[in-house]
């Protein structure tokens, strides 16, 4: 259907999606995709949880796993969207899903080709935080609401470089301002809860879904720096509130859902005839292990394949450090040997090979292995995942932010590594090559590969320029830039190592760094 002029086809709606599944739109369609319930479609559902971050990973992985569970036990588990990136216009998300009774297409992308598609329709509304930040603090406020989920990335968290809420940010100054609109995540949840506070409203679960150690716990100590900076008559009693009637679960999510392109509407559109202006693409690949600590129920996500266990620390150390750091490294060497996608940088067999070889080497040696997973396993099933060429998942997306995913992914494993003795020499080159994607503009072809968007680049080029010589700038940044904690910014060895990658990196190119890199003694 890529050919077909998808502007003639009805918008995807419950009425027109209804009208495509009885008339079996989808004959040819090779795996089985499931059509939403129709009880259950958006609007119909209950309210009960206010999701924070509505991007393609939350639609294709909190969203998917809700639906699965109403399939199996029902519940007031109907979400409100919102949407909270400051300042972004138009938001294409919320808007299309407005536009179509907050039904989107899932496009699982399997290797060999064959797509499955469904649509969860467990959205009930969206709002947008920036422009309707009262309406948020109300669905956080309402009685109704029993979990308050996030997938805001790294930067919704609104931390400095200490790990402490950034008390400098104009954005949370603003938000401890009384009668304020906040526009932050962690301002939005306080006032929220400030309401439910005054009200005596029944108690809540805040779910971090992004890619933190301890997510639970971090999202729980930003929200008590905040209310700790609040002024004297408000913090008491909004301390009682969050310290008696909410919890903060750890939870480990899992599932790769790049951005949507041209390619995945014409597929949306081959799935049920109508035509979906916000569909998402995923692997098949999908798991979410949690701490089942709820203080107002939740939807029966087990019953989806949510796991639920106390201990989640081992899943994220594993998911975090082997996948999240893996895939940082194919991002910034992939970039540098001119690979769009993650798939094609897994293609370059010397870059896959070194990239393998961190994972084996110097990256599981730090990781404990949870119960029942073979870490050997789930490396070979990395790979694999990565792999998947129907996925185009972008270098540039993943190679976005590094420098607030770079001290989740690396950091712990270089501190570890270094204090038993090794230096990992792969991951010294990955910082080579992150500064120089980072740093220098002609270091990759951006206009054929895409934009590296990264909130301290300004700061980075900045440091980088009273430097000179590649291995010199090298060096600043890991002495000064904040990306990595003093054991391994100040560490000899391995300061030599990354300013040796970053001279061959300038000098002979990707190809002469990652043969140093795989050369071993
Ligand atoms: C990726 C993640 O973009 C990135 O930084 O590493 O989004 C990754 O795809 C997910 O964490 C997979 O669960």
């Amino acid at each position: 259907m890529s050919g077909v002029d998808r502007s003639v086809l009805p918008r995807l709606s419950r009425a027109s999606l209804a009208r495509s599944t009885a008339a079996g739109a989808r004959k040819d369609w090779g795996s089985a995709p499931y059509p939403a319930p129709q009880s259950q479609a958006g609007l119909d559902l209950a309210p009960g949880i206010v999701h924070l971050g509505l991007g393609n990973f939350h639609r294709a992985h909190q969203a998917v796993y809700t639906a699965d569970a109403l399939r199996h036990t029902d519940g007031p588990w109907g979400i409100t969207g919102v949407a909270t990136t400051p300042g972004t216009r138009p938001r294409p998300v919320i808007e299309g899903m407005a536009e179509q009774d907050g039904l989107y297409t899932v496009l699982t992308l399997h290797r060999g080709g064959a797509v499955a598609a469904s649509v969860p329709g467990v959205h009930h509304q969206g709002l947008v935080a920036d422009g309707q930040g009262a309406d948020v603090v109300a669905a956080i406020g309402a009685a109704t609401t029993r979990i308050v989920s996030l997938t805001v990335t790294e930067k919704g968290y609104t931390f400095g470089a200490d790990g402490r809420l950034d008390l400098d940010d104009p954005l949370v100054r603003a938000d401890l301002v009384g009668g304020a609109t906040p526009r932050t995540a962690i301002g939005l949840i306080a006032r929220g809860l400030q309401q439910r506070q005054r009200a005596g409203s029944p108690p809540v679960t805040l779910l971090s879904c992004d890619n933190l150690m301890g997510n639970g716990h971090r999202l729980r100590s930003l929200l008590d720096e905040f209310i700790a900076a609040l002024p004297a008559a408000e913090r008491e009693d909004l301390q009682a509130y969050a310290d008696g009637r909410v919890s903060t679960p750890n939870g480990m999510v899992d599932r790769i859902a790049p951005a949507t392109t041209d390619e995945h509407r014409a597929l949306a559109a081959r799935a049920f005839g109508v035509r979906d202006t916000v569909p998402v693409p995923a692997e098949p690949y999908k798991l979410w292990v949690m701490q089942d600590d709820f203080r107002a129920g939740r939807p029966a996500w087990e019953q989806a394949g949510a796991v639920f266990t106390e201990d989640v620390a081992p899943y994220e150390l594993m998911k975090l450090r082997l996948l999240n750091g893996a895939h940082s490294l194919l991002a910034y060497l992939g970039l540098l040997r001119g690979h769009r996608s993650i798939d094609r940088a897994v293609d370059d067999e010397l870059l896959s090979q070194v990239v393998e070889f961190a994972m084996r080497e110097e990256i599981m040696p730090t990781v404990p292995e949870p119960v029942g997973m073979s870490g050997a396993d789930y490396i070979g099933e990395l790979l694999d995942r990565f792999a998947n060429p129907a996925l185009g998942h972008r270098t540039a997306q993943v190679g976005s932010d590094g420098s607030l995913k770079i001290p989740v992914r690396w950091a712990g494993t270089l501190t570890e590594a270094l204090a038993a003795g090794r230096v990992p020499r792969v991951l010294a080159l990955g910082f080579a090559a992150y500064v120089r994607v980072i740093t220098a503009d002609d270091a990759y072809d951006e206009r054929s590969l895409g934009t590296v968007h990264d909130g301290a680049r300004a700061r980075l080029t900045e440091l980088a320029s009273r430097a000179s010589g590649p291995d010199g700038k090298a060096r600043l940044l890991l002495a000064e830039g904040g990306l990595l904690p003093q054991e391994a910014a100040g560490h000899g060895d391995f300061a030599d190592t990354v300013a040796e990658f970053a001279r061959i990196l300038d000098a002979h190119g990707a190809e002469a760094a990652l043969r140093a890199a795989a050369t071993r003694d």
